[in-house]
């Protein structure tokens, strides 16, 4: 696979993502969830592109159906714009997120911010770069000089009962936290060190596929709420952050 030409191909998205128009033609999908004409179009462009690149691919993709998924075979595994809700309130961190999903493996992905031009991206055992520079994880030691992500799982609000006492704890412990709404962002922020770990409830596939592969190569850990693997296929709660923080941020969940 050509990684370079799939890399170019996101960045060609930019011209749907900028159009004003369409990011303000908005469908509610469900309660908080919303879908833009520039979801829809950047995903039909993608898929388009990429039944052309690799035909034998299946493209896995937040605004479609995606039923009857084999593990066994492989998955492009697109989030045409992760933070929607950003890109309708111009608040300008919505990415595109396309990762390769093979035997079982993430063995590519991307990010691509068009806002702020950044292009995070991975090949599996080959390191994680932003925009063609290495990346690695803070490796801060103190717990308490750490930068926290939180995903604040704004479809289901009943749960905020119970989410956010373990977001007072986290902070009462750190030195402070941060929420972008793209868990495809926060994955990346973590790999450059920005923050020192993020976790988040109940995410989609399509929001942590290409940032998993990322922050991994960039020295993270990623795991589920409960320390196993992450499934790639299906829904999970995610917990990702340096080694250094990894068991004190898990002892929260
Ligand atoms: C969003 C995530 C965000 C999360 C939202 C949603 P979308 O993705 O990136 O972190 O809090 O629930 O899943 O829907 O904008 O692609």
């Amino acid at each position: 696979m050509n990684y370079e030409k799939i890399i170019e191909l996101v960045h060609s998205t930019k011209k749907i993502i900028m159009d004003q128009e369409m990011a303000h033609d908005v469908t509610i999908k469900g309660a908080a969830d919303y879908v833009t004409k520039v979801d829809v179009a950047v995903q039909e462009y993608l898929r388009h592109e990429l039944e052309k690149i690799s035909p034998e691919v299946i493209l896995l993709a937040e605004e479609q159906e995606n039923n009857n998924l084999d593990k066994t075979k492989s998955y492009w595994i697109l989030d045409p714009i992760d933070g929607t809700t950003n890109l309708i309130h111009d608040y300008q961190m919505s990415a595109v997120s396309l990762a390769l999903y093979v035997d079982g493996k993430i063995i590519f992905g991307v990010v691509y911010n068009p806002f702020t031009e950044e292009t995070f991206h991975a090949v599996r055992t080959q390191g994680a770069f932003l925009n063609g520079r290495s990346i690695h994880v803070s490796h801060r030691e103190s717990f308490a000089d750490c930068i926290i992500s939180l995903g604040s799982c704004p479809y289901e609000k009943d749960k905020a009962k119970w989410l956010f006492p373990i977001f007072e704890k986290v902070f009462m412990e750190t030195a402070d936290f941060r929420r972008s709404a793209s868990a495809a962002l926060d994955l990346c922020y973590t790999a450059t060190g920005r923050v020192d770990g993020y976790f988040e409830y109940n995410l989609k596939p399509w929001d942590y596929a290409a940032g998993s592969l990322i922050v991994k190569e960039a020295g993270g850990i990623i795991t589920d709420w409960n320390g196993r693997e992450v499934p790639y296929l299906e829904n999970a709660s995610i917990l990702v952050s340096t080694p250094e923080i990894y068991e004190k941020l898990k002892a929260f969940l």
